[in-house]
């Protein structure tokens, strides 16, 4: 009999009495979805809600990966944070430089100073959205909503990807290059997400 797992995040415990001939691919499965939900739950952590285990951050949005780690009471081992900032797909997270330290990249709704300097973005970029919120954000232009910024991507593809989340995806192109031109201010966070303010309409095409 195979024991089915429960993917609960922070079981962190291997459970007893699988089946031993479980192929090593569906292992490799397992551990890889466990470790996504840990870096779900970490993001959740990291960007919204430290006080929900009782952590707390820096101005700079940094947690001492010590207190994190006693924070989750054993729930998350150094290993799994370590192969968690390391694989994550976007490189939501990034250690300092000694790895004492560890703070989400972008994305927070609460009020932290990620401290990125301004920079001069590519010509055009890119936001994926939903068909729901297309017509509003074509009648009042791109708000960053519950977050700190309006996030836009390089390419096509990831806004696509960004966009999917949710249904079927909208595309909108934005002239980066005129916004900047009459000095909107542009960041980069460190896993290549762009960031600004707001987008008014007279820079946004959707594109069909
Ligand atoms: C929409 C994920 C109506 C906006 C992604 C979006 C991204 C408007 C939603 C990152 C609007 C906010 C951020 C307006 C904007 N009227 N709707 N005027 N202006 N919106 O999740 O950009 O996986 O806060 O289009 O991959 O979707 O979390 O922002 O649909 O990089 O790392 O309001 O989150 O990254 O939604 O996604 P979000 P987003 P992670």
């Amino acid at each position: 009999m195979v024991t089915k797992r429960i993917a609960n995040p922070w079981s962190g415990n291997r459970l007893e009495g699988s089946n031993p001939s479980a192929s090593a691919k569906g292992e490799e499965r397992m551990e890889k979805s466990l470790i996504k939900a840990k870096s779900k739950r970490l993001s959740y952590i990291l960007r919204h809600r430290p006080d929900s285990v009782g952590l707390q951050l820096d101005h700079q949005g940094w947690a001492s990966v010590e207190e994190l780690l006693e924070c989750l009471k054993g729930r998350l081992t150094r290993e799994e944070l370590e192969e968690i900032v390391r694989t994550n797909n976007k490189q939501r997270f990034a250690f300092n430089e000694d790895c004492s330290k560890i703070r989400a990249n972008q994305g927070h709704s609460i009020k932290v100073d990620l401290a990125y300097e301004p920079q001069v973005p590519p010509d055009v970029l890119y936001h994926g959205t939903v068909n729901k919120a297309a017509s509003s954000i074509k009648a009042t232009g791109l708000k960053k909503m519950n977050r700190h910024h309006v996030h836009l991507s390089v390419d096509v593809e990831t806004a696509l990807d960004v966009g999917s989340r949710r249904g079927k995806p909208v595309l909108f192109c934005v002239d980066a290059k005129k916004m900047h031109e009459d000095g909107y201010k542009f960041f980069k966070s460190e896993n290549n997400v762009w960031l600004t303010d707001s987008v008014p309409v007279d820079y946004l095409k959707e594109r069909k």
